[in-house]
């Protein structure tokens, strides 16, 4: 096999904080978008797609409740089709900021709500996600700082009559 080396644009550089990047097609057109988290900066970037290879000028959306972003992952928590936006953060936890389906002006025009669904309120480092009760609903499995020999579980318990999902408390490992 021979390998050949590529070339490549540069999404982003200069932003030297950057803590995690995701990639997620945020707003549904087909096309994966680029999400960094920057932790001192309180900042969450946000690249669109605009194919071809390149990207639009990326936005800064401060969400409520962020402090020190360490970790993230986007996956559709709600099941309603597109992806919602989970942070963990060393200060304030883990939150989720729902896509809402449509560019929202307080959050710095990208899908998400600027406000957060708190899942865990005390400093957490690394999230990842998984149907660990294999109920057909992707529940979140999580490090905190405060328990650093442990790994936490919150189960995703689906939507409830008022059209909003629900995360049962943190189970102990
Ligand atoms: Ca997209
Ligand atoms: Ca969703
Ligand atoms: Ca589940």
């Amino acid at each position: 096999m021979n390998l050949v080396e590529l070339t490549y644009p540069s999404v982003f550089s200069d932003y030297k904080t950057i803590e995690a990047v995701l990639v997620c097609d945020a707003d549904n057109d087909g096309l994966a978008d680029i999400i960094a988290l920057n932790k001192n900066a309180d900042k969450v970037y946000y690249w669109k797609n605009s194919g071809g290879g390149s990207f639009a000028v990326a936005v800064f959306a401060s969400f409520e409740g962020i402090g020190e972003m360490k970790d993230g992952y986007c996956v559709d928590m709600d099941g309603d089709g597109d992806f919602d936006l989970i942070i963990a953060d060393k200060t304030n936890g883990i939150k989720i900021h729902e896509n809402l389906g449509s560019p929202q002006a307080d959050s710095g025009g990208t899908p998400f709500s600027p406000t957060p669904i708190n899942i865990y309120d005390s400093s957490s480092e690394r999230l990842r996600v998984a149907d660990v009760d294999d109920d057909g609903m992707v529940d979140i499995v999580y490090a905190t700082k405060d328990s650093p020999d442990d790994a936490w579980i919150s189960f995703n318990l689906g939507l409830c009559p008022a059209g909003k999902y629900m995360v049962r408390s943190v189970v102990k490992m």
